[in-house]
């Protein structure tokens, strides 16, 4: 048999997964899996070392010991395609397929390490309500992390019912679309069923991802699109301060016109994680404006023949998004920095390991010369 009939009769073999995802390269990535009789399943949710996992003879909980390494990126995270014993007390999860996209923050400012928030993501929604004042400078965060990750980013503004002049709604459409160049924006209101059939067809291929604050909505335009209450939402809740979360951990769902939707608990903040690619694409017209600089490490400050300078004097480019740009690039490279200081830190001790692992096999070695 060839390689490609092989990888044909394991995607024909798991078909049934089709509507969560799989697709002829996933059944590549697993063929080595088929001889052993391992089952392909998507990550629905891992929780306190289990998941569930959806398998094409239905969704399986199983244990996550074998892939829950040291490494908090290496870790198992929903959207991801696991490689699951076919069954077993307790039935393990024995390896993951590689991830296409992961969508990253740092878990704390203080403790520089990275978090996967969801795997294999095509679009990177983020729940925005259009109830409360906009906080540009934190949907820039969240697009920064989403053109990092590989995705697409879109925003969705939720609750537009809450907004009953339109000419209002049209306005905040705008403020958002100056601070997310490239990225759809839409607006829903799950209460009202609005441009709910605009995102379906959005969202309609590939897997996305809701992310956003607490309270954004993002349960209950899960269950508008699902047609059914599948998510939890509470109606009276705390939004700021402490605010309580409804949904705890992240969910994976088939949508029914096509489409899976990963729903996510909501994050007060997002720290940025390597996202360098990513800030240069949610500020692209400062870099573009940046290649016209006459000095090419212009600092925009007072440079003659600064481009961005000029765009800011003539009121086409917001002083806000260049402070805002300025912010983030700061916030990305001290993470970078301390990243990179901590690789180091660890590269050290294995070498140190290393260095005391030669002499002790020269010591040994002299002894048996000597
Ligand atoms: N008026 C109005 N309220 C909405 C709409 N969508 C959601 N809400 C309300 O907003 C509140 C929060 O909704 P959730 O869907 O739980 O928010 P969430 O983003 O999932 O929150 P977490 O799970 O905590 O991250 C609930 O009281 C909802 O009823 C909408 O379209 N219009
Ligand atoms: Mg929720
Ligand atoms: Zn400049």
């Amino acid at each position: 048999m060839s390689a490609s009939s092989a990888s044909f009769s394991t995607f024909t073999a798991f078909s049934a997964l089709a509507p969560y995802g799989w697709d002829e390269d996933w059944a590549d990535a697993f063929a080595p899996y088929t001889a052993e009789g391992l089952l392909p399943g998507r990550v629905v949710r891992v929780d306190r070392g289990q998941c569930d996992v959806v398998t094409a003879d239905g969704t399986v909980r199983a244990d996550t010991a074998f892939v829950t390494p040291h490494d908090p990126m290496r870790v198992l995270c929903t959207g991801d395609w696991a490689v699951v014993e076919p069954g077993g007390t307790p039935r393990y999860v024995r390896a993951y397929l590689p991830r296409r996209t992961a969508f990253v923050r740092s878990t704390s400012s203080k403790r520089s390490e990275g978090q996967i928030l969801a795997a294999n993501v095509d679009h990177a929604v983020v729940a925005v309500s259009a109830g409360v004042e906009l906080d540009l400078g934190r949907i820039e965060r969240f697009l920064a992390l989403a053109w990092e990750s590989g995705a697409q980013p879109v925003v969705v503004l939720t609750k537009a019912d809450l907004v009953p002049e339109p000419a209002t709604l049209g306005h905040l459409v705008q403020d958002v679309e100056t601070a997310a160049p490239g990225v759809p924006v839409l607006t829903v209101s799950a209460e009202r069923g609005d441009g709910l059939d605009v995102l379906a067809a959005v969202l309609g291929t590939g897997t996305s991802v809701l992310l956003g604050q607490s309270g954004a909505g993002k349960s209950t335009l899960a269950n508008a699109l699902l047609g059914a209450d599948v998510m939890d939402v509470q109606a009276v809740r705390d939004i700021d301060g402490k605010g309580r979360h409804t949904t705890t951990t992240r969910n994976l769902l088939a949508l029914p016109g096509g489409g899976v939707l990963i729903d996510t608990p909501g994050l007060r903040g997002v720290g940025l994680w390597d996202a360098g690619t990513g800030v240069g694409q949610v500020f692209a017209e400062i870099e573009e404006l940046a290649e016209e600089c006459r000095f090419h490490d212009c600092g925009h400050e007072s440079e003659p023949g600064c481009a961005v300078r000029a765009a800011l004097e003539a009121g086409e480019l917001p002083e806000r998004r260049l402070e805002s740009y300025r912010k983030l690039q700061r916030e990305n490279q001290y993470i970078v920095a301390k990243t990179d200081a901590r690789l180091r830190q660890e590269l050290r001790k294995e070498w140190k390991r290393r260095g005391a692992a030669g002499k002790a096999a020269m010591e040994a070695k002299r002894g048996r010369y000597s």
